[in-house]
């Protein structure tokens, strides 16, 4: 073997072991690539979901309902391409060194850095999220409010702005990063923040004023650190378990509805979708789950912002087998927010429909809690750019365009809920 693969060899050894390096060291994903994996059987499927979970060669990133797209250790290629040809599957490379563009996103961050601190120019971290929004706090005091969500399980604190211009106006939550490696989210978050409180466009003026605002810029504040400082490929929570030496949760299968079921989420504790021990195992999700419950009656709308593969989803995530009884209201507000995208210049196409209808069983979800559970009649994921060139790692100079599109997204879709009569307050009913 050649002395130049050693380190290779030893970031496969540390992956496999469930992230075991040392203290202020970074995992490097040099020459990791991503394929998209077409495939048409759920024969298929499984066999590719089975390669999935092998975490030493083999990451899932993405699944729809007819193609997973996998992240491969540099030499797993072999192994791909014997399970394609066994099973009659295609497969495309759409990322050939992971590690180029996460360096491009570090160089980008770093220059914009060096420009200003806090900005829509690049990815910024939990430290600089969280002094911005004291920043924003203290300039706008009759208007804001901060608010608790609750602990992590390293301690951090998962804060909440709440925006309100008047009383009486219907409420929308905002969940953002509950999946740690999607940063787009918390950007966009962010931006929509700023907008609410600074854009003199009168259809953000009418947006900002008439609703009011919870926002959540990052609810998975440990693993979004973890993806800052040692790995920025994580998912999940980071609470270690106690049967297995992998760590984390899937914090969007560990919400108590219909928990673990139609194979909605891993009972694997290495997989991307663990469900946890037990619903609401994480600290995290407990908050958030008290933290809805508490403000219930004042949220008519709540959106999940999720990253990639522009994608509007509604519940169900847990059946395929039946829809909610308002899903074509929830389509309608759905096609609102597509077309308004679509009115946009930058020729983003987002496509909707149930969560287990047009992707996958996922149990659990945020989205399907708050439906099924705490009878929030709109509730939405939203996946975010792109489809997958860059997929987790999308450049810098798509925030803001992301951002607009969520934007005039989100005010069509409130307007089509007002039309259709889910914006009236709730704690009069
Ligand atoms: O799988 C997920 O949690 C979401 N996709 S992601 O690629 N961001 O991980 C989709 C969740 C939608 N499903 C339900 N609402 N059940
Ligand atoms: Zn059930
Ligand atoms: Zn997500």
């Amino acid at each position: 073997m050649a002395l130049n693969s050693l380190p290779i060899v030893l970031a496969l050894v540390v992956l496999a072991q469930g992230a075991s390096f040392g203290q202020d060291e970074r995992l490097r994903y040099d020459n990791y690539s991503v394929y998209k994996v077409k495939f048409e059987t759920q024969a298929q499927r499984s066999i590719l979901r089975k390669l999935a979970e092998d975490r030493e060669n083999f990451r899932l990133w993405h699944e729809a309902k007819d193609e997973l797209h996998l992240m491969l250790s540099p030499g797993a290629f072999g192994e791909l391409e014997t399970e394609i040809q066994k099973t009659n599957v295609t497969a495309e490379l759409f990322i050939s060194n992971v590690q180029e563009l996460i360096d491009s996103e570090e160089a980008a961050n770093l220059k914009a850095s060096r420009d200003g601190t806090f900005g829509w120019t690049k990815y910024n971290s939990l430290a600089e999220i969280y002094a911005w929004l004291d920043d924003i706090l203290a300039a706008y005091p009759t208007i804001t409010e901060s608010f608790i969500v609750g602990q992590s399980y390293e301690g951090r604190t998962i804060r909440g702005i709440k925006i309100s211009y008047k009383s009486n106006n219907p409420g929308v939550l905002i969940e953002s990063n509950i999946h740690a490696r999607e940063w787009i989210t918390s950007a966009t978050a962010t931006w929509l923040i700023n907008e609410f409180l600074t854009s003199t466009d009168e259809l953000v003026r009418d947006l900002a004023e008439n609703h009011d605002w919870y926002i959540v810029p990052v609810l998975n504040v440990d693993g979004f650190v973890y993806t800052h400082e040692k790995d920025r490929m994580w998912r999940k929570t980071r609470q270690p378990s106690e049967i297995s030496s992998c760590i984390g949760a899937d914090p969007n299968r560990n919400y108590d509805s219909h928990w673990m079921e139609n194979e909605g989420a891993s009972s694997n504790p290495c997989a991307e979708d663990y469900g946890g021990p037990k619903p609401f195992s994480e600290p995290e999700i407990q908050a958030m789950s008290e933290f809805v419950i508490s403000i219930k009656d004042k949220i008519n709308v709540l959106l999940a912002f999720h990253s990639y593969s522009q994608l509007l989803l509604s519940p169900y995530g847990h059946t395929k087998e039946e829809f909610p009884p308002n899903f074509d209201d929830m389509m309608e507000v759905a096609k609102a927010y597509g077309d308004a995208v679509e009115s946009l210049p930058y020729g983003t196409v987002y496509r909707y429909g149930s969560a287990a209808g047009i992707l996958y069983p996922a149990s659990g979800a945020t989205i399907d809690w708050a439906y099924n559970e705490q009878g929030v009649e709109i509730s939405y994921t939203i996946e975010f750019r792109d489809t997958g060139r860059y997929g987790f790692i999308l450049p810098p100079v798509h925030i803001i365009p992301n951002a607009e599109e969520a934007l005039i997204g989100i005010a069509a879709l409130l307007e089509k809920c007002k039309d259709l009569g889910y914006l009236g307050l709730k704690s009069a009913l």
